[in-house]
């Protein structure tokens, strides 16, 4: 069994979040915020069994947008960042689970 913690855009989560349950996987959904821009995000918890892994990270890269470079003078980003980084797509964490119990 395993954690996936998927950082994505908000507009992504729209079109994710319910392609990943029609797809049969649970999904809870926080409100965070990236510490480089400071602007929303969504960061999904998604836990599943080791063999679904490779098709929910199919579904995330499908139903995100594509990564591009952003010119970070011309975004609101606080600290002395120059020139460009990429933005999109989305940012897993993949976690072993110990214990998987429901009350
Ligand atoms: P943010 O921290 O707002 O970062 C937005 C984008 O800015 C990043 O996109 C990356 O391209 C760039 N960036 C972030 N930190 C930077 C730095 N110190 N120097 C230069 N460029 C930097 P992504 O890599 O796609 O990350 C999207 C969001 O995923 C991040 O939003 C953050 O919320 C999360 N994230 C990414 N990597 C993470 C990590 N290692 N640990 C925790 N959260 C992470």
């Amino acid at each position: 069994m395993k954690l996936v913690l998927a950082i994505i855009g908000n507009n992504d989560a729209n079109n994710v979040v319910p392609e990943l349950l029609k797809d049969g996987y649970a999904v809870t959904t926080l409100s965070t915020t990236g510490g480089f821009f400071s602007a929303g995000n969504t960061t999904l918890l998604i836990v599943t069994e080791d063999e679904k892994i490779p098709q929910l990270r199919a579904d995330l890269e499908k139903y995100t947008s594509k990564r591009q470079d952003v010119d970070v003078s011309k975004t609101p980003a606080k600290g002395k960042a120059q020139g460009t980084v990429n933005v999109g797509g989305a940012t897993l964490f993949v976690l072993d689970v110990d214990r998987f119990e429901k009350y």
